[in-house]
């Protein structure tokens, strides 16, 4: 038996439906580390492993709120406060009918490392409900987030818990949120990043995460000696904030974009997506993408009832790279055989776990530039402890500020993960090299910090 499945036999009870996400992205990080584990000794001493994959604590609390025909509504609120080995707990709230603990333990879990590898000095936690924003109106949204924060309050802070955005939470609920909290502390300080700029957000925070994930592969393909992305088709999928701030900065730098994809379909766009008619359809309106192609006759809109099981319309598009930026497991084995028959060359996760285990392991033995989110997705919440040093020093940084430390940011975990995953034995695996190295940081320090 390998130590990876000696390590992995220990959490077999981990191991239900409700689990499924988390597990799986346990047990790909408990594969990655291997190498490590085998090299020192010390963390199988220390039960890293077994101290790492359970959480601080899980908070779940019970949220009413009133609708607008003023009926009781009663959704689940959680906060899973995982890791604050390297500081306060960070970590997204996310607003979705899927919502479960299973799937904030994953995010969670995921968040530590991520955290871990931007060098900065935050922890890793998740949060959310499984309320559903979708057909709500504005003042039930409000209405939701105040009766969520009047619990979640009591577990954050600027040096405890700083929840922001993901799945469902854009500006507009950290928005409630925030005025929320401050009502309810009487405290104007940083416990939520993703704020408005107007009232403590940072610049540059709203196109953090698809940004990075771009300078990200660019820099990998620098690495990998691959051409760069200049002039080559991108296939996006998703149109929500990464989604849309990935195809924003890869049409600034010349890339062609010719798709994007909601929960219901997909868009292809020959002569590449119009960016503004999207933001305009998905941040504007938070209306269906089918309406692209009553503007652009050219587009075709795929629905998802149209595709068969286990493949998805946005990756049978040939592609020189893709960008699943989406949500878990939406790119699978059936999709990345797709993707490598039609040549692509590079695949960049800029949602959390988009990519399945058995696609990333087919991805990988055919030598395909592969971009784990823990790494090319860390934009975002780097961009978020750029907001908490703001608020700390009661500053603003100019958007030329916090766009180069981004990308520094980017190009620095980058080389990390490439150069960690050289010296542990796997050059080029960059989902290796990103596991040994963030959990190298976080174990060495609770290891430095006791039991
Ligand atoms: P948004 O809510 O802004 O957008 C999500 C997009 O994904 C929407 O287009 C949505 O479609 C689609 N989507 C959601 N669920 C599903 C599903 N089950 N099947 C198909 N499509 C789906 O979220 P974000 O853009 O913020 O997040 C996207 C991903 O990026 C998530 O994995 C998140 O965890 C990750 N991420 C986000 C960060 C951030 O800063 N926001 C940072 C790092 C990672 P529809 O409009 O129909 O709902
Ligand atoms: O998955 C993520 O990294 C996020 N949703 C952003 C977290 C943050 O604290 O900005």
């Amino acid at each position: 038996m390998t130590i990876a499945e000696k390590e992995i036999k220990k959490f077999e009870n981990h191991n239900c439906a409700e689990n499924a996400v988390f597990y799986q992205a346990m047990e790909e990080v408990i594969y990655s580390i291997a190498p490590l584990l085998e090299s020192d000794e010390k963390y199988s001493r220390h039960a890293i492993l077994e101290r790492l994959v359970v959480p601080d604590r899980i908070i779940k609390f019970k949220v009413t709120w009133l609708d607008d025909e003023n009926k009781v509504q009663v959704n689940t609120g959680f906060r899973v406060q995982f890791n604050n080995a390297l500081g306060p707990y960070k970590g997204g709230l996310r607003f979705h009918p899927s919502v479960n603990e299973g799937v904030l333990k994953f995010l969670g879990f995921e968040q530590i490392l991520k955290n871990s590898l931007t060098g900065l000095s935050i922890g890793g936690a998740k949060g959310g409900s499984d309320f559903d924003p979708k057909g709500k109106s504005d003042f039930e949204i409000m209405k939701f987030c105040t009766a969520f924060m009047t619990e979640l309050h009591k577990y954050i802070g600027p040096r405890i818990d700083v929840p922001a955005g993901d799945i469902g939470v854009g500006e507009r609920e950290i928005g409630y949120l925030f005025g929320e909290y401050k009502k309810l502390t009487s405290s104007y300080e940083g416990a939520l990043t993703g704020k408005p700029f107007f009232f403590g957000g940072s610049l540059m925070r709203p196109q953090a995460t698809g940004y990075g994930a771009v300078y990200f592969t660019e820099s990998m393909l620098e690495i990998e000696a691959k051409e760069p992305l200049s002039g080559k088709i991108c296939t996006v999928s998703g149109a929500g904030n990464v989604a849309l701030h990935a195809i924003e900065k890869l049409q600034q730098i010349g890339a062609i974009v010719v798709s994007c994809s909601d929960s219901h379909g997909t868009i292809y766009d020959p002569r590449g997506v119009d960016l503004e008619l999207l933001k305009d359809i998905k941040e504007k309106r938070r209306a269906s993408l089918e309406e692209y192609c009553s503007a652009h006759n050219e587009a075709t809109y795929t629905s998802v009832l149209e595709y068969p099981e286990g493949g998805h319309a946005v990756w049978e598009i040939p592609c020189y790279a893709a960008f699943p930026c989406a949500t878990q497991n939406e790119l699978t084995e059936l999709d990345a055989q797709t993707l490598i028959t039609n040549g692509c060359v590079s695949v960049t996760e800029g949602a959390n776990m988009p990519t399945t285990r058995e696609a990333t392991a087919l991805l990988l033995s055919h030598k395909i530039c592969f971009a784990p989110a823990k790494a090319a997705n860390a934009g975002g919440v780097a961009v978020s402890e750029f907001e908490m040093s703001q608020n700390a020093s009661m500053s603003k940084w100019s958007f030329e500020k916090v766009d180069a430390k981004l990308k520094e940011t980017m190009q620095m975990i980058c080389k990390r993960v490439a150069l960690t995953a050289k010296d542990y034995g796997v050059e080029g695996n960059y989902v290796d090299g990103a596991n040994i190295a963030g959990f190298k940081k976080v174990a060495d320090a609770m290891i430095a910090e006791g039991i």
